[in-house]
């Protein structure tokens, strides 16, 4: 049975148990009476390095004799989580650790949520990377994922009287056994100054960038070990340092203050993750961080490039393959352009064929205020020599564009890489647009939308570079580490255990989807699993919640465009429902919720607000019997996403049509059994197409009546006015039954939904999503029936494993071959 994975790795329990110890003692200098839990995490972590660590080594230097074509994966975020758990699943080593911890008289689980969470991402778009990296490894490609080390990671949320308070995440106060450091791939990275012409020696003129300051990029790598362990990649994360020769300079002239502040600026790059996952807002810090690492990696990769195959830049687009994750990286484009023409030397037409070679771009988000932009002023006083190139870039691009429509100034205004105004701005996705050979969304009405909308003009003009590659979730993490009882029943039910590298096999369980005795087996795991919930819970939010309830659970980003506020309104209205008929048989729900809102973006924080406020008092209200809870868990990660998803009977999968790219939630949600409540929107149609319209809930406005609505002129008030539940539940909302002596406190809430306009069409889908919530509260009384569905959502999910994603990116984008360990 272990066939698949003939690379695992082989340590005895004993040798494992004294290698714990070992590391207790001389790496941690403990003695065991006295060692904490994270202690005991930590000796655990490191005895797993070492196991894993020979990987490493011959993966890098497999890839480095083959001198094979590597894909390098740019990306401003990585939501990792956890990574002990993860890698004992994927090197094979999670029994022995458990049992080695159990034999020391540990429970394995509490040792593990010593780990704290690796949250260098906002949301979708960094767990994507993060997923990536994973299925990458796993199918033996070579790849290297390049970030920033963020010595804070996306901010710990706690809520006070109900509301949102932020606080730093300083994850790496006391280090991290998985991040190694490599001083010896230090980078220089200019930055401002001017721009001079100079004269070679052979009497030809070229242009150079004279930078004002300098820093340092130095690199920490993180080992990403595949399933099986037969390939280890690695994530290679940039700190910014201060450069020596700065302090020295300042220091000499008598600045010694001055030459700390320098420092301590050069140090701020990396400080920090930008918390906004929607609205760009526009801060110097931010591009200063995406040139930072943009920078360091592209050196990094030229550095690889030359040492292997010296200045045959012919061959470049053979051995490199760059991903831009969304517009964050975009500056590669004008960075590699001024490393080849003015670094190496080449001429500008060769150089642009490298690049348009190298690059490709994925696109995450149709919504506007999401496109990057930045101000031309800004690139003069940071990268001038950048302003240039990109103004080189749109020329030529634009003169191309001419040389079809002829001199049509409108349609040159809008493919122009440069916006007029007051200031001229960049547009970061056309920059990407123009120097990628390859454009993709994320779910195919998305990369559809994407065609139609954003970059109509581009793709009239390019068909070819368009394409689409649905996104996909690790069933690693997402179910063999997270959902551990489930994964036990598959593999017996199976009776293989290589369905964590051949996902496709789940379509084995469809034949026992009305199996009674599997369907109990299934459905008993799930409630144990809602049992753990429950604990959690109470834990950290005082709520009592009853595993007999449906877990009706919305996790994900706090934005409009999700509608957390449509969910509250049904909340609202079954309330009311229970108030005037506390004997209604309905089935009791718990709706929980996980999300954390952008600090500056107020609305979002008035949702949240009123989620909790609306919740403490349905959650203390006797009246209703304790068939309704309502629980907000605080600070929701990657941790806690792995204890909800495994125990969710409901999946909230409710944004307006046309606005969720795709959504992975839903994936991870969908392969646990949880049933989607959903509109068409982004990969929920393909779910969908996958399980059948008898094992999901569809409700709602599709992206043609959408868009028919917005043309015909949507007024909400219309909808307020004709249906009695919506008006009661907004009504309701502002009265001070919830906020006795405050009743205006969510006058924004409902304000966005009817004052001001609302933009997000809550009021129009609302009669459609509360039918459909009945409907599944209907359903859910039929156990068997609901079983049938939760084990169908599993059985049929195969097509969104994120090993067939990067199958995909491998095959039509990168011409990426695998290179697995011989055997
Ligand atoms: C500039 C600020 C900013 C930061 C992050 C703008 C946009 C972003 C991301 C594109 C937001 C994001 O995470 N998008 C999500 O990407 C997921 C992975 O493809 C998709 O599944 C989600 O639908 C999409 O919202």
């Amino acid at each position: 049975a272990r066939k698949e994975c003939k690379f695992y790795v082989n340590a005895s329990v004993k040798d494992f148990k004294n290698s714990i110890l070992w590391h207790m003692e001389r790496s941690l200098a403990r003695a065991t009476v006295r060692a904490t839990s994270r202690d005991w995490w930590l000796a655990t972590a490191m005895a797993v390095r070492d196991e894993i660590m020979g990987r490493f080594i011959s993966t890098m230097s497999r890839q480095y004799k083959a001198n094979s074509k590597r894909v390098y994966y740019l990306s401003l975020e990585y939501l990792m989580g956890r990574l002990t758990e993860d890698t004992l699943t994927n090197s094979g080593l999670m029994d022995v650790a458990r049992e080695a911890l159990k034999e020391l008289g540990l429970d394995f689980d509490s040792i593990m949520a010593s780990e704290v969470d690796m949250g260098l991402g906002n949301g979708g778009l960094g767990r994507l990377a993060a997923c990536f990296q994973d299925s990458l490894a796993t199918l033996d490609y070579p790849a290297v994922g390049y970030g920033i080390l963020y010595e804070f990671g996306l901010f710990t949320q706690s809520f006070e009287g109900g509301r949102q308070i932020e606080s730093p995440d300083n994850w790496l106060k006391f280090g991290s056994p998985w991040d190694i450091v490599r001083p010896e791939y230090t980078v220089k990275v200019g930055i401002g100054g001017r721009v001079e012409g100079v004269m070679s020696s052979t009497g030809d003129w070229s242009v150079r960038w004279i930078p004002e300051g300098e820093l340092l990029g130095v690199p920490w790598d993180v080992p990403v070990v595949g399933y099986g362990a037969g390939t280890v990649n690695f994530l290679r994360l940039w700190e910014s340092r201060a450069t020596n020769e700065l302090d020295l300079n300042a220091f000499n002239n008598g600045g010694y203050t001055q030459a700390v502040h320098q420092k301590a600026m050069s140090e701020t790059i990396s400080k920090v993750l930008y918390p906004n996952d929607k609205t760009e807002n526009g801060k110097i810090l931010r591009l200063m961080q995406q040139y930072f690492f943009v920078t360091c990696s592209l050196q990094d990769i030229i550095r690889r490039f030359k040492s292997l195959n010296g200045e045959n830049w012919d061959i470049f687009a053979d051995k490199v393959a760059i991903q831009l994750n969304d517009t964050h990286p975009a500056i590669a484009v004008p960075e590699l352009m001024r490393l080849l023409v003015d670094v190496e030397g080449l001429g500008w037409d060769k150089s642009w064929e490298i690049c348009t070679h190298v690059f490709a771009y994925t696109n995450h988000t149709l919504l506007p205020e999401a496109l990057e932009k930045w101000s031309v002023p800004f690139f003069e006083k940071l990268l001038p020599r950048h302003l240039q190139i990109i103004y080189e870039i749109n020329a030529r691009w634009l003169s191309y564009v001419e040389s079809i429509y002829g001199r049509d100034s409108d349609k040159i205004a809008r493919l122009s890489i440069i916006e007029e105004g007051a200031p001229k701005m960049v547009r970061m996705a056309y920059l990407s647009v123009v120097g990628s050979h390859s454009v993709n969304g994320v779910a195919e009405l998305h990369s559809q939308l994407l065609k139609e909308s954003v970059l109509r003009d581009f793709y009239q003009i390019s068909p070819e570079k368009f394409n689409n590659k649905t996104n996909g979730i690790t069933p690693r993490r997402w179910l063999k580490t997270a959902n551990e009882g489930l994964s036990d029943l598959i593999t017996k039910t199976l009776k293989s255990d290589s369905w964590p590298k051949n996902l496709d096999e789940l379509k084995g369980l469809e034949k026992f989807a009305e199996d009674s005795d599997f369907q109990k087996k299934y459905m008993e795991i799930k409630r144990e699993n809602k049992a753990h919930l429950a604990k959690i819970v109470k834990d950290l939010c005082g709520v009592d919640l009853n595993p007999d309830a449906i877990f009706d659970v919305q996790i994900k980003r706090l934005h409009e465009y999700k509608r957390q506020h449509l969910n509250l309104l049904y909340i609202l209205t079954l309330y009311r429902r229970l108030l005037h008929n506390p004997d209604a048989d309905i089935s009791p729900r718990a709706f929980i919720f996980g999300a954390k809102a952008a600090p500056g973006y107020d609305l979002a924080k008035n949702i949240i607000w009123a989620i909790n406020t609306v919740g403490n008092v349905i959650n203390n209200d006797a009246r209703i019997k304790g068939k309704l809870k309502v629980a907000f868990i605080p600070n929701y990660n990657v941790s806690l996403a792995m204890d909800i998803i495994p125990a969710a009977d409901v999946s909230e999968q409710i944004s307006t049509a046309g606005k969720e790219a795709s959504g992975t939630g839903n994936m991870k949600l969908a392969l646990n059994g949880a049933i989607t409540m959903g509109t068409l929107d982004g990969a929920n149609v393909e779910i969908l197409e996958e399980v059948g319209k008898d094992n999901v809930f569809i409700f709602g406005m599709n992206v043609d009546e959408v868009q028919k609505l917005k043309a015909e002129g949507y007024n909400p008030w219309n909808v307020y006015n004709s249906n009695e539940n919506l008006k009661s539940a907004l009504d309701w909302l502002v009265s001070d039954y919830f906020m006795p002596g405050n009743p205006t406190a969510f006058e924004p809430l409902r304000k966005s939904v009817l004052d001001w306009g609302d933009q997000f069409m809550v009021c129009a889908d609302y009669q459609s999503y509360c039918d459909a919530q009945d409907r599944l509260g209907e359903v859910y009384k039929d156990k068997a029936r609901w079983a049938k569905m939760a084990i169908l959502n599993t059985a049929r999910m195969s097509k969104f494993s994120s090993d067939r994603t990067i199958s995909e990116y491998a095959d039509d984008i990168w011409n990426l071959e695998k290179l697995p360990p011989r055997e």
